[in-house]
C-alpha cells in the first residue's frame, strides 16, 4: 500500500485522537525524546543571590509566623521546571527563616532533609528531641522518619538552606507525613550528646540502654568548626584535583556511604587563581558559596560567584570553576540515589 505523506499524517492523527481516550499513545512519536543518547535536562543552570532571597524572606516574616506557616520557606524553583518545587528534577531547595522566639512545629515525613546554615547563630534543629545548636555553614541532617522541630531562642534571625528529596519521593508516590501533637518534641538528650557518643569512632554497645540513635544513621550534625579545618589541612597537604579542586565528602560513619539514603553532600576548596578542568556528571548539583569569589563556566555561559550565592548545575552540563580568591563551597546532589540505581556517571574532560 502506498500512502502519500500528508494522508499518512492525517490518518495517524485521526488514529491518535481515537485511541487517546483509551489511555493509549504511540511510542514512535516520542521514542527519541524518551530514550536519549545522553541526559537532556529540562533544568537550567541558575543562580540565586542570598541578599535578594533574604529580602523577600524577611518581608514574608513580617506577614506570617513560622508557627502559622509550619515552615516559613521560600522555595528556589528551577525556571526550567516551573511549578514543581524542584531545583533539579529530583531535588528541592528552599531558604527557611526563623525569627527570634519562634518555633517551627515538630513533624516527621518520608522525605530526607539536610540543612545548611546561611545566617545567624545559636538557633536549633532538634532531631528526635536532641538539639543541634546551629552555627553558620553547619550541616544538619533530618533523615526520613525522624521527628524534627526548629526553634530560635536567640535575638537574631536565623536562615538556612533546606535541601530535600521531595521530587524523588513524589516520583515514587511514597510520601507520608505526620505532626506531633505538641509543638516541640520532649527533650530526649542534651545538645551534643550524639556527637560525643557516636562521633569519636566509637558507639555505645549495640542494644545497650545508651545506644539511642538508629543503628544505620547515628550522626546528624556536621559542624563548620570541624569540616573547615579538615578541608584546610587537605588543601595544604594534598595535590589539588584538576577537576574538583580539594573536595571532601560528608560520610555516614555507620556504612561509609552518603549522609542520606538519597542525597550526597560535600565541600570544596578551589585555590585562588585556580581553574578546574571541565567535568560533567549525571547528578545535577546545588552549590552554596561559603567563601570567596569566582566564576562558574557552563556551556559557554558565565555565572559570577559571590559569598552565599546558591547555584545549580543540571545533569550532564559541562562546567568549570575559576577561583578569583579561595573559593570554598558546599554542594549536594542525588548521587546517593543514582548510585543505588546504577545510574551515576561522570566524565572528566
Ligand atoms: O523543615 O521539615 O523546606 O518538611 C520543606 C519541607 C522544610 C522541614 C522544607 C519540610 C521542611
Amino acid at each position: 500500500m502506498t500512502v502519500r505523506p500528508n494522508d499518512q499524517r492525517d490518518q495517524l492523527e485521526a488514529l491518535y485522537a481515537e485511541m487517546g481516550p483509551s489511555g493509549l499513545t504511540p511510542l514512535w512519536e516520542s521514542l527519541h525524546a524518551l530514550v536519549t543518547p545522553e541526559p537532556v535536562s529540562p533544568a537550567l543552570p541558575w543562580r540565586w543571590s542570598f541578599g535578594e532571597v533574604r529580602d523577600f524572606l524577611m518581608r514574608a516574616g513580617d506577614i506570617i509566623s513560622a508557627e502559622q506557616a509550619e515552615r516559613r520557606v521560600l522555595i528556589m524553583e528551577n525556571p526550567g521546571i516551573p511549578r514543581q518545587s524542584a531545583i533539579t528534577p529530583s531535588l528541592y531547595a528552599g531558604l527557611q527563616l526563623i525569627l527570634p522566639g519562634e518555633v517551627a512545629p515538630c513533624h516527621r515525613h518520608a522525605q530526607n532533609a539536610l540543612r545548611f546554615v546561611m545566617e545567624g547563630s545559636g538557633a536549633f534543629t532538634a532531631l528526635d528531641g536532641e538539639k543541634a545548636v546551629m552555627e553558620p555553614f553547619d550541616l544538619v541532617l533530618t533523615p526520613a522518619g525522624q521527628w524534627h522541630d526548629h526553634g530560635n531562642q536567640t535575638d537574631q534571625p536565623m536562615i538556612w538552606l533546606d535541601g530535600l528529596d521531595i521530587p524523588t519521593v513524589r516520583l515514587f508516590d511514597a510520601s507520608f507525613a505526620e505532626r506531633l501533637d505538641v509543638a516541640a518534641h520532649p527533650e530526649s538528650a542534651l545538645a551534643g550528646d550524639t556527637l560525643s557518643r557516636y562521633g569519636r569512632n566509637m558507639r555505645p554497645l549495640r542494644g545497650s540502654a545508651a545506644d539511642r540513635r538508629p543503628a544505620n544513621r547515628p550522626l546528624f550534625h556536621y559542624r563548620y568548626a570541624e569540616w573547615r579545618p579538615v578541608l584546610d589541612s587537605l588543601s595544604s597537604s594534598a595535590p589539588v584535583d584538576p577537576h574538583l579542586g580539594h573536595a571532601l565528602e560528608f560520610l555516614n560513619p555507620a556504612d561509609g556511604g552518603a549522609v542520606l539514603s538519597t542525597i550526597s553532600a560535600h565541600v570544596r576548596n578551589i585555590p585562588a587563581g585556580f581553574e578546574t578542568r571541565p567535568r560533567r556528571s549525571t547528578d545535577g548539583t546545588v552549590f552554596v558559596v561559603v567563601e570567596g569569589e569566582g566564576i562558574l563556566l557552563l556551556d559557554g555561559r558565565e555565572i559570577t560567584l559571590a559569598p552565599r550565592d546558591i547555584v545549580v548545575v543540571p545533569s550532564w552540563t559541562r562546567h568549570q570553576f575559576q577561583a578569583r580568591s579561595t573559593l570554598v563551597m558546599f554542594a549536594y546532589s542525588d548521587k546517593a540515589s543514582q548510585e543505588k540505581l546504577d545510574l551515576y556517571r561522570e566524565q572528566l574532560l
